[in-house]
């Protein structure tokens, strides 16, 4: 969770709330150390595909990238924090190929290595075509010099069977693969894509999910978060880093609120979620535009421009909180303030899930219909019984 800043409390109060949230968004985006992954294989292993297939920005489609030695070439987009070093082309026939090979990873991955953590290479992906069926004793003398110069600089690697639609062959290849007792992280069968032999049969994409996991568990901790946002391929890493977002500021607006805040003063409650909803928004890693901020804001806690949760507004939505029943003094409880917190990050996580299911259009947010989606949804999420740490008492609720 990052913190909004001094000069962000003070737009805050002066200016317009949605914008405050855009900059606290640009923040958390800007924050993000890069993540640099390389991947490795001949050509035509499916390089090109996996990649397009596990990152929300098609990297390896734009341009030709730009080529760091002979063979290696990086992709990267603005403003999208992951670098791809990519090895097209590659052909491993020869005693020279090998060699310049060997030699250009080892040049890459010290250079980073003396770079620091946000330019060294954090994980490598060496990919093996399972329909070539065989690990071909070039590839497995070529690996092994390899795997012993990414153990020298403490890079994880993980071989990749691609292209596995026959799940018979990945473990045939695998068993293969397994024997020569290398030191790599996890072997791991996937299709990137869907293959479609007729129309009517399809063999479904799998194992990209289980990739991002595995890669989850070795890259450092610092680079998680990076991760989670630049992957599209485990949604479900996605929610549950959200959830736990949304979880700490309820804990922390509950803190807040533990001394009743009169309703006057509703904005103090306010900065916790700013950053909750632009931690959200990272995690997603969606480009949210203004417009969709202010669109979330109207539907649900009914702040438009400068004012931040007018009385009615409020009045209106603790009614719809269990519990919170009548309100004394204008004041209100940490419980309420949880569940406040709690219910609004919810809805945004359901509404970024369904964004990035495909289910929902960002344009459509900002639409009468899609703010009225919005406002059901929070409804829905404000009268849930909870704890007084905002917690649902009934976890059913975010399983789909
Ligand atoms: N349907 C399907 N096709 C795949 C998959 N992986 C690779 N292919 C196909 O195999 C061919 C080669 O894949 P690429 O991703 O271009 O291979 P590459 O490793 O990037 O090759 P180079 O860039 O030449 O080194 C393409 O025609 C892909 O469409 C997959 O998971 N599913
Ligand atoms: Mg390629």
């Amino acid at each position: 969770m990052v913190g909004i800043g001094m000069e962000n409390m003070v737009g805050m109060q002066t200016g317009n709330v949605a914008e405050t949230i855009m900059a606290a968004i640009k923040n958390v985006q800007k924050n993000m150390t890069k993540l640099n992954i390389m991947v490795m294989g001949k050509t035509g292993a499916g390089k090109s595909t996996l990649i397009n297939n596990v990152f929300s920005r098609n990297l390896a489609q734009t341009g030709i990238g730009k080529p760091v030695t002979q063979s290696i070439r990086k992709y990267e987009v603005e403003d999208f924090p992951l670098a791809i070093y990519d090895t097209p082309g590659l052909e491993l026939g020869g005693e020279n190929s090998i060699e310049s090979l060997l030699k250009e990873t080892n040049e890459v991955l010290s250079k980073g290595a003396m770079r620091g953590i946000s330019e060294s290479i954090h994980c490598i992906w060496y990919c093996v075509s399972t329909p070539s069926h065989r690990f071909e004793e070039a590839e497995a003398e070529f690996i092994k010099k390899f795997l012993d110069e990414a153990n020298t600089f403490c890079v994880p690697v993980i071989i990749v069977l691609t292209q596995s639609y026959s799940k018979k062959d990945a473990r045939a290849l695998m068993a293969e693969i397994e024997k020569e007792n290398l030191k790599v992280a996890q072997i791991v069968p996937l299709l990137a894509q869907d293959v479609e032999l007729d129309d009517e049969y399809v063999i479904k994409a799998y194992g990209l999910d289980t990739l991002i996991d595995i890669v989850n568990n070795v890259i450092p901790e610092a680079l998680r978060d990076t991760l989670a946002a630049v992957q599209k391929a485990n949604l479900n890493m996605k929610r549950r880093k959200a959830n736990a977002i949304v979880a700490a500021s309820a804990a922390t607006a509950a803190a807040t609120g533990a001394i009743p805040i009169p309703f006057t003063d509703a904005a103090v409650l306010v900065p916790e979620q700013i950053a909750m909803i632009a931690s959200i928004t990272g995690v997603f890693g969606i480009p949210v535009e203004k417009a969709t901020v202010t669109a979330l804001l109207s539907a649900t806690i009914g702040t438009v421009g400068t004012t931040i949760m007018g009385k009615s507004v409020v009045s209106a939505m603790l009614k719809m909180i269990p519990g919170a029943g009548s309100v004394v003094g204008g004041v209100i409880s940490a419980s309420v303030a949880a569940a406040l917190t709690a219910a609004l990050g919810e809805a945004y996580i359901a509404i970024m899930m369904k964004v990035a299911k495909g289910e929902m259009d960002l344009k459509e947010i900002e639409s009468d219909e899609g703010k009225a989606k919005i406002a059901e949804i929070f409804k829905s999420k404000l009268s849930l019984k909870r704890n007084s740490k905002g917690k649902p008492v009934d976890e059913e609720t975010e399983q789909e």
